[in-house]
């Protein structure tokens, strides 16, 4: 065990690229229209914004919503020659931006693509008569994208070129308040080059690393290293499949994305059973909870909770601890008829890791719904 605290390891990383959180991720999507009314319905986002061809762009429609902090955008092209459509007919539909808030557009490119950052956008102003927003962007894995936005006093929904969605379809939330860590998954040999790339153009450090004899149990083989920025506001952990007795879950996921993508968004809540029993009702289907035995041994594995640890088993939650507190969490099947992109839903009680005591539980669950699917 290091003896640096979280806080510590932190404080380490570089400071040219300062990021004060998720400003938003847009998927690429065969169907925004639909896509948005599932995240409402379904995932409880509220309606804030549309770009499209009423609005005066021709080649997208992209509906923006948002509940807590988390601002989602959903974009589909509408011909089939669109780079919009190309991607998603050959990942399905996946996150393409990974969009992070920062104070200077135009220093975060410029600190980045010269430190081997590979340009998306150049640094653009968009304006109107709510503001400005500036924004960049560069290539991360795979064909996914770092967009850097700046949006000094903007007062418009959500940025030029979008007006206000005004819906009479507005489902509750359900409490998600959030983005707490993105995750990627890259190809066999990928971690250290991926690692080096957020250390080095990013100036991120490592906080975690799980490598394949901590997770290869008998279960799906991976590796994985977390990420984060100095302030700890954008986590990035990075999972590489690992050889094992099965086929590792990271390899299925890169033969169904084509390529290294976005394998899972986890968004926190102040109350997991409100928000898990919420999403429940409304038709979000959640990995299989672990055995029994799981929830007989949280007290001498975790201590004492707030929770009730019945009304977590019979919601199949599951509770992991460090040095620093405990953390309940719940992993969503894969939210698209490819195995690719699925949520985790976390609730931190002082604890800054990532639930690495759950592997076993949820890899067993994993595998299958993996084995259902025939690809082990
Ligand atoms: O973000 C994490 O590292 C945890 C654990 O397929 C995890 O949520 C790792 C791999 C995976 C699912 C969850
Ligand atoms: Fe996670």
């Amino acid at each position: 065990m290091s003896t640096l605290t979280f806080a510590e390891k932190i404080a380490q990383a570089e400071n040219f690229l300062p990021i004060n959180g998720t400003d938003y991720l847009e998927f690429y999507v065969g169907n925004a229209k639909q896509a948005a009314h599932f995240y409402k319905t379904a995932f409880g986002f509220q309606s804030v914004a549309y770009a499209g061809p009423e609005t005066g762009v021709r080649d997208r429609s992209s509906y923006v919503l948002q509940q807590g902090k988390i601002r989602l955008v959903l974009t589909s092209g509408l011909k089939s020659d669109s780079p919009i459509c190309e991607h998603q007919k050959k990942h399905g539909d996946g996150v393409k931006i990974l969009a992070l808030w920062v104070d200077d557009a135009e220093k975060a490119f410029e600190e980045t693509t010269k430190r081997g950052g590979k340009p998306y956008l150049e640094p653009q102003t968009l304006t109107d008569e709510f503001g400005e927003v500036k924004m960049s962007g560069i290539y991360t894995y795979g064909e996914t994208i770092h967009m850097f936005i700046e949006r000094k006093n903007y007062s418009g929904a959500f940025m030029p070129g979008y007006e206000p969605w005004k819906s009479d379809y507005n489902p509750s939330d359900v409490g998600l308040l959030y983005v707490d860590h993105c995750v990627g998954n890259v190809g066999w040999d990928r971690m250290v080059p991926t690692v080096e790339w957020y250390e080095k153009v990013m100036g991120f450090v490592n906080i975690l690393s799980f490598d394949d004899k901590q997770i290869n149990t008998e279960y799906s083989a991976l590796m994985s290293k977390v990420m984060s920025n100095g302030n700890g506001f954008a986590k990035f952990p990075i999972n590489e499949p690992a050889e094992g007795q099965r086929k590792s879950q990271v390899e299925e996921y890169l033969d169904f994305y084509e390529g290294e993508g976005v394998q899972h968004i986890a968004v926190a809540t102040k109350d997991i059973v409100k928000t898990v029993t919420e999403l429940k009702s409304r038709g979000i289907e959640f990995l299989s909870p672990p055995p029994e035995a799981y929830y007989e041994m949280i007290p001498e594995r975790v201590g004492d909770i707030d929770e009730d640890i019945k009304k977590l088993q019979s919601l199949g939650i599951l509770v992991d601890c460090d040095e620093e507190g405990y953390l309940l969490q719940i992993f969503t099947k894969p939210v698209e008829d490819r195995p690719t992109l699925f949520y985790e839903i976390i609730e931190r009680h002082g604890a800054q890791s990532f639930g690495a005591g759950n592997f076993k539980a949820l890899f067993e669950a994993l595998e299958k719904e993996q084995e259902k699917r025939g690809n082990l």
